[in-house]
C-alpha cells in the first residue's frame, strides 16, 4: 500500500486504510495462532508446540512489522480515534520480538516450551516417607490438579510441605528460557519505543505507565488494613490448630498451610479460621457434590446466570469444541482460560473441572471472558479487547458475587436462606478468597516489573520473588530457597506470559460493579447479600458496557456501568465492613503484623 501524498507525508485516509488492512491482516493470522494455540493446550507434544511457536512466530512477527509501520503516523495529524487505535496496534503484543527473524522464531519456542513444562509438569514422589499412604501409590506422580486438591483438603504439614516442595521443582529448568524470554522481550519493546518491557506493559491503561502503577499503590494501601486484620486472625487460628512448632503464633504465616499451592487464596482453611459458632451458611462443594451434577452441569448453570440477564445463549460448538474435564490420556494445560478461536462465536473454554465450589466459581469467571468476547464481537479487530484486561478478568467474578443463598435456593441447590446470624460465615469465606489475593495480585508483575527493567539480575530472581511475597503476604516458604530454584516459574502466568496486574485490578473493580448492578437492580439491602439473578434492568446495564469493548478509554466503560471514572476501593472495603468489625474485635489483643 501506498501510504504517502505527493509531498510524501501520509495523510490521515491513509492511517485509516492502513489500520484496516493490517486489522484484517491481523485477525487472519491470530485466528490461524489460536487454532494452533488450543490443539498444543489440549495436546500437549513436541508436534503441537512445533505448529504453535510457528505460528505465534508468523503473528509475531506481523505485529511488529505494522507496530512499525504505524510510526510513519506518528507526526501526522490524526483524529483521537484513528490515534488510539495505532497506539493499540503498537501495544498488541504482551512479549514482542525485535525486528528479527531469528529471535522472532526463538521467542516464539520459548513461549511454547515454557507454556508446554508448565502443562506437562507433575511430581514424582521418589520415596514415600512424606506421603501420607492414603494417597501415595508407588510409582505414582501427581498432576497439579491432584496435588491442588490435596493441598486443599489434607492438614498433615508432612505431605503439604511435601507437595509445596515437589511441584516446585517443575520450574528450575525453565529459568534459563525465561531469562533469554526477558532478554529477547525487552529488546522488542525497545524497537517500540518503550524503554523496556515494564514500562510497556504498563502502559496499556489509558494513563502513563507510572500513573498507572502509583495507583495499583495507592489501591492497596486503601484495602490493606482488612489484609493484615485477616491475616493476622488467621495466623492465630493456623497457631491454634497446628501448634507454634508448625504455625508459629507471630511473624510471617508458613506458605504451605493456606489451602493452595501458593498461598493466592485461602478460603479452602475456612474449617480452621472459623469460630466454633461461627457456622458458615452453606458449603458450595457439598452443595455442588450433593446435587449430583456433571461438570457440563456446572457449565449449565453458569450460563443460565448470564441468559438470565438477557445474554444470548452459548453457541452449539461451545459445547462441542469446550474441554472440561481433564482427559486421562494425554498432558493438556489444565490452568483454566477461556479462547474466541475466530474472534466471532467460536468460544470455548479449557478446564479440568473438579466439582467443587471453588470450581463452580472459576467456571462462572471463564464465561465471564467468553460472554464479554462475544458481545463485543461486532467492533473492529483492535477493539476486540476488554476497556482494559482488568475488566476482563473482573466479569464473571461479578456475576459469581451473586452467588448468594438467595440465588442458590432460587436454583434449588438450597432449601432455605439461612438467617443473617449466619452472614459472617459467609463473609469471612468470601474475604479468605478475595481479600486474601489482593497482595499476592499486586505482586506477581511488581516481581516481573523489576525483572523487565534491570532491578533484578537473574541472579537475584528467587531472592527478590520472596522478598515481595514476605513483604506483601507475610508468608513465608516452609524450607530454605535460593537460586537453584525458580519459584516464580512454578506459578502459571510466568511460564503462561500473561499478565497478572489484571487479576488486582479485577478485585477492586468487580465490587464496583457489583455495588452498580445491585443499584440498578433496585437491591436495598447489604451488598454480600445482593444477587442480580433474572435482573433484566442490571443485565441491560451490564451489556451496555461490555459490548463497547476497547473502543473507548477504560474511565468510559467504568462511568457507562458505575457513574464512576476511577478506580474506588470502597467498594471492597464497605462489603466487608462487618468482617472488618468482627476482625477488630478477635484481634484486639493480639500482635498484629510480621
Ligand atoms: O488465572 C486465572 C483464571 C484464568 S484467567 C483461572 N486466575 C488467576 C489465577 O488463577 O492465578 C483467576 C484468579 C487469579
Ligand atoms: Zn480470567
Amino acid at each position: 500500500m501506498n501510504i504517502a501524498d505527493s509531498n510524501g507525508q501520509p495523510s490521515a485516509e491513509d492511517a485509516k486504510a492502513f489500520l484496516d488492512e493490517a486489522q484484517a491482516r491481523l485477525e487472519k493470522m491470530a485466528q490461524e495462532a489460536s487454532h494452533a494455540s488450543w490443539v498444543a493446550s489440549t495436546y500437549i507434544n513436541l508436534d503441537s508446540q512445533y505448529t504453535e511457536a510457528l505460528a505465534m512466530e508468523r503473528y509475531t512477527a506481523l505485529a511488529v512489522e505494522l507496530a512499525g509501520e504505524a510510526a510513519k503516523f506518528d507526526n501526522v495529524d490524526l483524529d483521537p480515534e484513528t490515534r488510539r487505535m495505532l497506539t493499540m496496534l503498537k501495544q498488541g503484543l504482551v512479549f514482542p520480538a525485535p525486528n528479527d527473524p531469528e529471535m522472532t522464531a526463538e521467542l516464539a519456542q520459548i513461549g511454547s516450551k515454557m507454556q508446554g513444562m508448565y502443562g506437562a509438569g507433575k511430581y514424582c514422589p521418589e520415596e514415600t516417607a512424606g506421603l501420607d499412604p492414603t494417597v501415595k501409590k508407588e510409582g505414582k506422580c501427581y498432576t497439579l490438579t491432584e496435588m491442588g486438591q490435596m493441598m486443599a483438603n489434607s492438614r498433615d504439614p508432612k505431605l503439604l510441605k511435601d507437595l509445596w516442595v515437589g511441584w516446585r521443582k517443575v520450574a528450575p529448568p525453565m529459568k534459563p528460557l525465561y531469562e533469554r524470554q526477558v532478554e529477547i522481550g525487552n529488546a522488542g519493546a525497545k524497537d517500540l519505543g518503550y524503554d523496556n518491557l515494564s514500562v510497556m506493559w504498563r502502559s496499556k491503561y489509558d494513563m502513563p505507565a507510572d500513573e498507572f502503577s502509583a495507583d495499583m499503590d495507592n489501591q492497596w494501601n486503601k484495602v490493606k488494613p482488612l489484609y493484615e486484620a485477616l491475616h493476622c486472625h488467621v495466623r492465630a487460628k493456623l497457631n491454634e490448630h497446628y501448634g507454634d512448632k508448625v504455625a508459629p503464633a507471630s511473624g510471617k504465616i508458613p506458605a504451605h498451610l493456606l489451602g493452595n499451592m501458593w498461598a493466592q487464596e485461602w478460603g479452602n482453611v475456612y474449617d480452621i479460621v472459623k469460630d466454633d459458632d461461627m457456622e458458615a451458611p452453606y458449603d458450595l462443594t457439598e452443595l455442588v457434590v450433593n446435587s449430583g451434577m456433571t461438570e457440563q452441569d456446572m457449565v449449565k448453570t453458569g450460563e443460565k446466570f448470564f441468559t438470565s440477564l438477557g445474554f444470548k445463549p452459548l453457541p452449539d460448538t461451545f459445547w462441542e469444541r469446550s474441554q472440561f474435564v481433564q482427559p486421562k490420556d494425554r498432558d493438556v494445560v489444565c490452568h483454566a482460560s477461556a479462547w474466541n478461536l475466530d474472534n466471532q462465536d467460536d468460544i470455548r473454554i479449557k478446564m479440568c473441572i473438579n466439582k467443587t465450589g471453588e470450581d463452580l466459581i472459576t467456571v462462572h469467571h471463564e464465561l465471564g471472558h467468553n460472554f464479554y468476547q462475544r458481545i463485543y464481537n461486532q467492533q473492529p479487530f483492535l477493539y476486540k479487547e476488554g476497556a482494559n484486561d482488568g475488566f476482563h478478568e473482573a466479569v464473571g467474578d461479578t456475576i459469581a458475587l451473586s452467588i448468594t443463598p438467595k440465588y442458590l435456593k432460587e436454583i434449588g441447590l438450597m432449601d432455605e436462606i439461612p438467617g443473617e446470624d449466619k452472614d459472617l460465615g459467609y463473609l469471612m469465606q468470601q474475604a479468605l478468597d478475595k481479600i486474601a489475593f489482593l497482595p499476592f495480585g499486586l505482586l506477581v508483575d511488581k516481581w516481573r516489573w523489576q525483572v523487565f527493567n534491570g532491578e533484578v539480575a537473574p541472579g537475584d530472581y528467587n531472592k527478590a520473588w520472596w522478598q515481595l511475597r514476605e513483604e506483601y503476604q507475610g508468608i513465608t516458604p516452609p524450607v530454605e530457597r535460593s537460586e537453584a530454584n525458580f519459584d516464580p516459574g512454578a506459578k502459571y502466568h510466568i511460564p503462561g506470559n500473561t499478565p497478572y496486574a489484571r487479576y488486582f485490578l479485577a478485585r477492586i473493580q468487580q465490587f464496583q460493579f457489583h455495588r452498580a448492578l445491585c443499584e440498578a437492580a433496585g437491591e436495598t439491602g447489604p451488598l454480600h447479600r445482593c444477587s442480580i439473578y433474572k435482573n433484566k434492568a442490571a443485565g441491560e446495564k451490564l451489556r451496555n458496557m461490555l459490548a463497547m469493548g476497547a473502543s473507548k478509554p477504560w474511565p468510559d466503560a467504568m462511568e457507562a456501568l458505575t457513574g464512576e471514572r476511577e478506580l474506588d476501593a470502597t467498594a471492597i472495603v464497605d462489603y466487608f465492613q462487618p468482617l472488618m468489625v468482627y476482625l477488630e474485635e478477635q484481634n484486639k489483643d493480639r500482635d498484629c503484623g510480621w
